[in-house]
């Protein structure tokens, strides 16, 4: 369907570059281009050929810019509607007045991910397609990418509609013993299938796991004594000298993130302010600082001084972190070569390593990178197959749908009545077009679409 009002949005980033591109979608895009450009040799713009020619304001005859126009016709553009887009100089303010004279003309400006959604709404792809757009542009690593352009090719897309097509033969056959009881249904037929669909669900949503973090990434915090070496080991995890070290005990002050890409996930690393007993009020409020990034991490590393004996500040920390997933990191090592990282001294519900690094000569550092990844449950490398489910939403949606079908699957073993059967395969159903936008209401749409910036 093409929308009677024509949107128009700047589609390449603000700032300067070689080429700006303003973009038009919608039944009036060829009008509204054709008021503004003027060919250089005359004649109407043909869909699909690239004409050069000049912006001109109608008002008063001014040119604006050179540019290369393009008309893509419905329904074979990225909106399946009528597109338009001119491609002129890359400048803040000349796009700006393009954009503008589009707008005098009769269009509209676009609202985030406006044009990605009419391209959902008309057909052109389903919703994983669509933010698979949004996560190809927002990748922070390689396998980020890779995942995300796995989706694009819609995989997801047919395995969740193959899913939903033998879920529906289910429901009409349940449908059938409800509206005919008096027919010989054997229920048991419907085993198979139920099963077979429920392990795909869980079999999917148990990818997510690893799926979600490439795509989002982990907050990993490091925490220790002052001076253990914290801010060295930042800046060898990111080889770069991003934090400052000195011999200095006290030398952070305040927290300091920065993304590194361990094997492929983009984790945000924190160093914090040593923590001391003996610390002064502005130590004590990069404590508190320290306290509160622990708390939004997905892992501790809690660093110790290998050359040192470990101290009542060493236990009152690691009281601090009893509560999350802790990677215990002797630093320092170097000055005591040959020494394996010594058995960690207090009790602590969810240790997840212990290793030695040195930050001033690498050694121990691979470890801790392959400790760390393992510790937030992906494989280190890139994932064998690139079908993984790295979407929050969809995992949300493939655990309800997980629901329905235990529940079906359970309930039909139980023999519950054929209406209680048809309304746990419909919940599951619901949940999975939720996934391909099937199902899915204007407001979840909107949500999902607001996230996308203006001109995708
Ligand atoms: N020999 C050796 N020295 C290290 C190592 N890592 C850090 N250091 C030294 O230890 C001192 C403190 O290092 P930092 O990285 O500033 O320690 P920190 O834990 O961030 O200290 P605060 O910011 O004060 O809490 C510096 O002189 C570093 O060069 C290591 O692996 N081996
Ligand atoms: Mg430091």
């Amino acid at each position: 369907m093409m929308y009677d009002d024509t949107i128009a949005a700047i589609a390449t980033p603000p700032g300067e570059g070689g080429v700006g591109i303003v973009r038009l979608s919608g039944s009036h895009s060829l009008p509204i281009a054709q008021a503004i450009f003027r060919p250089r040799r005359p004649g109407p713009l043909r869909s699909h050929r690239v004409r050069y020619g000049q912006v001109v304001d109608p008002s008063d005859g001014r040119v604006v810019d050179e540019v290369l126009a393009v008309l893509m016709q419905a329904p074979r553009s990225f909106t399946g509607e009528d597109v338009v887009e001119l491609s002129g100089h890359g400048g803040t303010l000349v796009m700006q007045e393009v954009l503008g004279l589009t707008l005098a003309a009769g269009a509209r400006l676009a609202h985030p991910g406006e044009f990605s959604m009419r391209a959902f709404l008309n057909g052109r792809m389903d919703l994983t397609q669509a933010e698979a757009i949004l996560d190809i542009i927002q990748a922070q690593t390689s396998t980020g990418l890779a995942l995300a352009q796995a989706q694009l090719g819609g995989w997801l897309a047919r395995e969740v509609r193959r899913i939903r097509t033998d879920l529906l033969e289910a429901l009409a056959y349940v449908t059938v013993t409800i509206d005919f009881p008096e027919d010989e249904v054997d229920p048991q037929d419907l085993a198979p299938t139920l099963t077979a669909c429920r392990q795909a669900v869980e079999h999917l949503l148990a990818t997510a796991d690893q799926g979600v973090i490439y795509r989002q990434g982990a907050r990993v915090v490091l925490l220790g004594r002052p001076n253990v070496g914290k801010s060295s080991l930042l800046n060898a995890l990111l080889r770069t000298n991003r934090a400052i070290v000195t011999p200095i005990p006290g030398t952070t002050r305040d927290t300091l993130e920065e993304t590194a890409n361990l094997d492929g996930i983009p984790v945000v690393l924190v160093d914090t302010a040593g923590i001391s007993e003996s610390a002064d009020p502005i130590e004590r409020l990069g404590v508190e600082r320290s306290r509160e990034a622990l708390a939004l991490a997905d892992l501790a590393l809690l660093v110790l001084d290998i050359h040192q004996p470990v101290s009542r500040d060493d236990r009152q920390i690691a009281e601090l972190t009893l509560e999350k997933p802790t990677l215990v990191v002797w630093n320092k090592a170097d000055l005591e070569p040959g020494h394996a990282p010594p058995h960690f001294p207090f009790a602590h519900p969810h240790l997840v390593g212990n290793v030695a690094t040195s930050a001033l000569t690498g050694a121990g550092m691979e470890d801790l990178v392959r400790t760390i990844v393992g510790a937030l449950s992906v494989q280190g490398t890139a994932p064998g197959g690139s079908h993984l489910v790295t979407n929050p939403r969809h995992r949300e949606v493939l655990s309800r749908a997980a629901a329905g079908l235990r529940a079906a699957t359970e309930g039909q073993a139980a023999g519950v009545p054929a209406d209680l059967l048809a309304g746990d395969l419909t919940t599951a159903l619901n949940a999975l077009g939720e996934i391909t936008g099937e199902t899915i209401t204007d407001d979840l749409l909107d949500t999902i679409f607001s996230r996308f910036c203006i001109g995708k």
